[in-house]
């Protein structure tokens, strides 16, 4: 259990926020869970606040009362223009002034592979690279990466920003071989993000003990963060049931894999 008092957790009732609370993590002596819809089956330390990230009032509100917040909330993938400035990005902002207001010590933030998307596979890169995102999913986690900044600057409010490669049950393509992260080594490495003694302003990426690797993620090691699982084990029965693919697609070619070969999602939708 981490020493915040009360942690606050968006988008509690998507994938990784179900996989944190299914493991039995506590992320705070009390953790209040919001989402779009209501979270079900409340622990004792959990209360639950479902809410619209784009409407400040809400946030602030549940803000209020937390010292610490992992924000996972919003859309997940490249979705319309609307959905993405009013969940992403205004959500994004709602988030950081509210934690501004209520005297918030500490955010993580689940930012993404799809911030840095356009890096070819051949390049290794950390977490001080200029942003490269490959969709407008990926340009609204640039944008919240810039305001942790921006609030840690001004304000000092500290933040993490997890550049989350695949976080899945277990890897299923080839690319998920060197971005997976499984859902033990995602707990692990946001409760390192919480509890490590300062942080200012870090930017890490969330993948497993993989042995091929696009980051060098010498940052989440500094966090404490000493991954578990390897998509190693999955290797061989990967490779023996996929194609290999055309060097020269942009899925194939950039790490942020099919989000670079689509079009505009305004056009093909
Ligand atoms: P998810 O889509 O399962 O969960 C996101 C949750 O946010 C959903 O439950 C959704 O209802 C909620 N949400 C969406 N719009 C909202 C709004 N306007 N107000 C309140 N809640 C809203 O996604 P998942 O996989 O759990 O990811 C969590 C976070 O991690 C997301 O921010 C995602 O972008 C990021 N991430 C996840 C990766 C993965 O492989 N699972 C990879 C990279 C980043
Ligand atoms: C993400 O940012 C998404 O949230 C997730 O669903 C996957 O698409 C992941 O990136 C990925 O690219 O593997």
């Amino acid at each position: 259990m981490t020493d915040y008092q009360k942690t606050l957790v968006t988008g509690a009732a998507g994938r990784i926020g179900t996989a944190l609370r299914a493991s039995g993590t506590r992320l705070g002596r009390s953790v209040r869970l919001s989402d779009l819809t209501p979270c079900a089956d409340l622990a004792q330390h959990e209360e639950d606040m479902p809410l619209d990230l784009a409407d400040f009032d809400r946030v602030s509100a549940a803000v209020e009362g937390c010292d610490a917040i992992v924000h996972l909330g919003g859309l997940s993938l490249e979705g319309p223009w609307r959905t993405v400035l009013d969940s992403n990005i205004t959500g994004g902002y709602n988030i950081y002034e509210a934690a501004r207001r209520h005297g918030v010590k500490r955010i993580v933030y689940a930012s993404s592979v799809h911030a840095i998307g356009y890096y070819e596979r051949t390049e290794t890169i950390d977490g001080t690279v200029p942003t490269r995102p490959d969709s407008l999913y990926g340009v609204s986690k640039t944008f919240v990466e810039n305001l942790a900044r921006y609030y840690h600057d001004k304000f000092g409010i500290e933040s993490v920003c997890l550049r989350i490669g695949s976080c899945f049950p277990e890897p299923t393509d080839r690319r998920h071989l060197i971005t997976w992260l499984s859902f033990r080594d995602c707990r692990q490495l946001i409760e390192k993000c919480l509890t490590a003694p300062r942080v200012g302003f870090m930017v890490a990426y969330g993948m497993s003990n993989n042995s091929e690797a696009f980051w060098d993620n010498r940052t989440a090691a500094v966090l404490g963060y000493r991954p578990q699982d390897s998509a190693d084990a999955y290797r061989a029965e990967i490779l023996a049931r996929t194609p290999q693919g055309d060097p020269n697609d942009p899925a194939v070619r950039y790490q942020g894999g099919s989000f670079c070969a689509a079009g505009h999602f305004e056009d093909e939708h």
